[in-house]
């Protein structure tokens, strides 16, 4: 039985859209849309095809031949995802050109004819060559607290594994994939229900989208496992409901850019021999996702080795090691990202108010977004407090301490720039660490933010003092 198709993913001229519209109609809604006209100035477009819009393999070989990655085999399954293995890109490219040579220039057929189908994915290529300017990140996916955040700290930290800071493999969410004809990814939801954007250098690809209000129809009776690929045949006595489910499809041609929303499951299916720079991240606008996921993984894993609990010495221990391996974090790589980026924008919102003269700094674009971010994070500080569980994190952050840390001046510096490059079309010159004492965070430097509740308290004295809320009497 095919697919019950019911719509397709609306393209727009992204050159004619703003922030805010954007923000309006697919960030607050949660809706997929491909964005045209966005890469025209891209060095990879130029320089990683040809003319005629197939990959110059021999220019990526030859310039980024050595980098290590990760490959899959589009042919065999490991569990929810793709067998995987590591190599060179030129290796995988020489295996790319064997391929496409028996199949006489013909790679479709080659699945058919028994070879695997290789498929690079997940290559960390910006961290890899930092000054390569591959391409421009779109305007409406400027707002990345996940890679600003990892640009300056670990996710996880794991105290038995010494994690050593040149560690690529968890560094970053900006990939390239890079796939003949037929390559494909099964049908899943993004990493901690990131929001993803990924853009066509070259090639063609099929998304299949089925809304969050659906995806339970595409589990087994336990709301344990999904289907893999939506296109094999269903096991109608595994997965009763999926035949309920309805779909968006999407064909995303060269040099076009689709945003994934959260929390919508999709495959994906190189229709040409595709190369394409790929994104995960989120923002205030769906952080709630990634705690609901993380609350969710969290129940689960406690579940699964709850029968161990009286033998125990620190189960609760135990749930959050197993929590951040199986998910990428624990409650308390949460909180200190949470409070890290809370930090970063009472910083800027102090700055903004006392460079402003005018009384109506906070009706600007910018001070309205600024005040949005913390109320999300006050939202889902007030949904950690409320689970009891995420009392004694074992953190203790001030401004005092995170104002003498250079990493977290130069997260602030950044979340400064990215949000002058938002608003007003430009980064904001840096700002000198003195200036960050001086903005009128001196009074806050000693507040210590140990749990849910104090950075909920944090945030609602900021409001008050700077007159965004109405007074305490
Ligand atoms: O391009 C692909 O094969 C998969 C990409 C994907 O699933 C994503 O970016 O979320």
């Amino acid at each position: 039985m095919g697919l019950n198709i019911v719509g397709t993913v609306e393209k727009v001229n992204g050159n004619e859209l703003s922030y805010t519209s954007f923000v309006e109609n697919y960030f607050s809604k949660n809706k997929p849309v491909v964005l045209t006209g966005l890469m025209d100035d891209w060095g990879a477009c130029r320089n990683w095809v040809f003319d005629d819009g197939r990959p110059n393999l021999q220019f990526i070989s030859s310039t980024f031949g050595n980098s290590k990655v990760q490959v899959a085999d589009c042919g065999s399954r490991e569990f929810t995802d793709q067998n995987r293995s590591d190599m060179s890109v030129s290796e995988f490219i020489a295996k790319w050109h064997d391929v496409s040579s028996t199949e006489n220039g013909n790679p479709s057929t080659s699945k058919l004819n028994g070879n695997t189908l290789l498929y690079l994915k997940d290559w960390h290529f910006v961290k890899e060559y930092p000054e390569y300017k591959a391409y421009t990140t779109p305007l409406f996916f400027h707002d990345d607290w996940l890679n600003l955040y990892l640009d300056h700290y670990h996710m996880h930290e794991d105290p038995d594994t010494s994690q050593k800071n040149d560690d690529i493999s968890c560094s970053d969410y900006r990939f390239v994939y890079m796939g003949a004809n037929g390559t494909w990814t099964p049908f899943h939801a993004d990493v901690f229900r990131s929001y993803s954007w990924s853009a066509n250098v070259c090639g063609k690809k099929k998304w299949y989208f089925l809304s969050p209000s659906q995806h339970h129809l595409a589990f087994d009776r336990n709301m344990k496992n999904s289907v893999y690929d939506i296109f094999e045949e269903v096991n109608e006595s595994i997965f009763p409901n999926f035949k309920k489910t309805t779909w968006l499809e999407c064909t995303q041609d060269q040099n076009e850019i689709i945003f994934v929303p959260s929390g919508w499951y999709h495959q994906v299916h190189n229709l040409e021999d595709t190369i394409s720079i790929n994104y995960n991240w989120f923002n205030a606008y769906n952080l709630s996702w990634v705690w609901d996921l993380l609350l969710r993984d969290y129940k689960e894993a406690r579940e699964y080795i709850e029968d161990i609990k009286d033998i125990c010495d620190d189960f609760e221990g135990l749930c959050q090691r197993n929590l951040a391996t199986n998910t990428g974090m624990n409650f308390h790589d949460f909180f200190k990202f949470m409070v890290s980026i809370s930090f970063a924008n009472i910083i800027h919102l102090y700055h903004l108010a006392k460079n402003s003269d005018d009384l109506k700094w906070c009706s600007s674009d910018k001070a309205k977004h600024l005040i949005f971010n913390l109320e999300c994070a006050k939202d889902i500080a007030i949904k950690m407090r409320s689970t009891c569980l995420c009392k004694n994190q074992n953190i203790s952050l001030d401004f005092r301490s995170v104002l003498k840390d250079p990493k977290f001046l130069e997260l602030c510096c950044q979340l400064e720039r990215t949000y002058g490059f938002i608003h007003d079309g430009c980064g904001s010159k840096d700002i000198l660490m003195e200036e960050f004492v001086d903005v009128g965070v001196c009074k806050l430097l000693d507040i210590v933010v140990c749990d849910a509740e104090d950075l909920v308290v944090l945030i609602d004295h900021i409001l008050q003092d700077l007159r965004l809320l109405p007074q305490k009497m």
